[in-house]
Order: structure tokens, then sequence, then C-alpha cells
């Protein structure tokens, strides 16, 4: 018998030629997948952060271009403390294993997103990553770390305002492509907005997440949560992205 994944593998392929160049994932589902399993949530967020390892390697191999994962929203502040400890202590972790991995994958890493109220060490960490990979020229990893999409809109609206009252612009000056301007995802240039979104664990919900980008972004909603997504998990959603994302006649499935 072949289980639903091997049937979806037979009939449809991946084209190589047409994957989306930037995919953002909202990794869901790490502590009820921890507590199916009679685990503590952070077992949970430990096996998420191996899973962010295999789907940064597949990602980069597929020839995606910039990967953006939502790994802490300003919201998450509000759990328990010894939780956001152990979340605080993963960047440390993941770097301190895999910046090697990633400099083999000439992988890029980026952070969007307040920084400056995390740990000094969980600071130093990100920093230090961003540095030791800034001269990789292939695929960008950027997390989404304390980030939260109001107050990225929020922070470019009070920004625009002041080159407005500086006299350095004009209300008439602001269009689409100054705004995109003043969001963190700017140094991404062409590649800021999203082709695919995709959240894992059932959730069907935007949750705060690249708001501006994601006006034209194909949304995906998988049932796996997060720490049993991987490479086949990864390839099904592109394969179903370019069923959907097809160009009929010449004009483009927008
Ligand atoms: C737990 C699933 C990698 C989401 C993945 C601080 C919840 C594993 C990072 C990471 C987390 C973030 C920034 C960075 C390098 C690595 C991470 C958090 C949680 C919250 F520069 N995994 N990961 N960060 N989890």
């Amino acid at each position: 018998m072949f289980s639903k994944k091997e049937v979806a593998n037979q009939t449809s392929t991946i084209d190589m030629e047409r994957i989306p160049q930037h995919i953002a994932i909202i990794m869901d589902g790490n502590g009820r997948w921890a507590e199916k399993r009679h685990l503590p949530r952070v077992a949970g967020h430990k096996q998420g952060m191996q899973t962010v390892k295999t789907v940064t390697i597949a990602a980069s191999k597929l020839g995606v271009k910039v990967l953006t994962l939502y790994a802490f929203s300003t919201e998450n502040w509000k759990r328990p403390t010894t939780e956001v400890s152990y979340l605080m202590q993963l960047p440390i972790r993941f770097f301190s294993t895999f910046v090697p991995d990633l400099i083999k994958n000439n992988v890029r890493v980026m952070v969007m997103g307040d920084i400056t109220r995390l740990p000094e060490q969980t600071q130093t960490a990100v920093k230090d990553a961003i540095r030791d990979t800034a001269d990789c020229d292939g695929m960008v990893l950027n997390f989404a770390l304390n980030y939260g999409s109001r107050d990225e809109i929020t922070r470019a609206v009070k920004s625009i305002a002041s080159d407005v009252s500086a006299g350095k612009i004009n209300p008439d000056d602001i269009d689409d492509d100054l705004i995109s301007g003043h969001m963190m995802t700017s140094e991404l240039g062409d590649l800021a907005d999203p082709d695919l979104l995709i959240r894992t664990s059932g959730e069907e919900r935007i949750s705060n997440f690249l708001l501006w980008q994601l006006a034209y972004s194909e949304l995906e909603f998988v049932p796996e949560h997060w720490p049993d997504f991987d490479a086949e998990s990864l390839k099904e959603a592109i394969i179903k992205f370019q069923g959907r994302h097809r160009r009929f006649g010449g004009l483009t499935n927008k």
C-alpha cells in the first residue's frame, strides 16, 4: 500500500525551474507535538530546532533564495518564564552547532525584529552568526525574532512621518515602494515579499506575520506539527504551490 505522501509523489514532481524564490514559514505545533508524546513543551522546541536545520539545508539545495522563519513573536513573552528562558537559549544552541553547515551550504543569516530586548548572550550569538556568514551569497536564512507585523508597520509609519516632517520627502512621494523600503525586509530588495507562506499544525491564520509582504503570496496550511515537518513536506508544499501558481496563456495567475 502507498501512503498519501507516496501517491502525491507518484503523480506530480517538483519543477526545478519554478521554485518559489522566497518561502516564509510559521513553525507552529511544537508544544502540541510534545504534549501528544507526554513530553515537556520544551522537548518540542528542541525537536523543532532540529527541523529548522533539516528544512534550511533542503530549501538551500532546492534553490530557494530566501527562507524566512517565524521563531518568536512579540506576543510569545506572555508564555511561562521557564519556557521563554529555554527559547532564548535556542539561537545560541542553533548557531553553536550549525554555523559550519551554513557556511558549507553558502547560507547567509539575517534577523528581523527587535533583538535589543533579548538576553545579552542571545544577541551576541545572533550577531556573531550574521558576521560569520556575511560573505555567503547563496540562500538567505531570515529569522523573525521578537517580531510582530503591526509593530513593524508602526515603526515604518513613524519613520516616514518623521522624514516628512523633516522635509526629506513630500506626502506625495509615499507609495508602495517607499513603504516597502521602510519594512524590516527592505534589505531583501526584490525578494522581500514571500511567494509562498507555509503554516504548520493546522491553524489557518496569519497571526501578525508579514502583513504587508504577504499581499500576493500563496498560503498553505499543512496539518503536521513543525517537529514532524521535513524535506519531503517542503517538496510537497512546493509541488502544491506550483500546481496553483501555473501561468495560463501567458497571464500570471496572481
Ligand atoms: C522553537 C520552532 C531556531 C519554533 C523552531 C528564540 C519554536 C525551534 C531559532 C533561531 C526556536 C532563531 C534565531 C536565530 C537562530 C536560531 C529559534 C526560537 C525558537 C525563539 F538567529 N529555532 N528556534 N528561536 N524554536
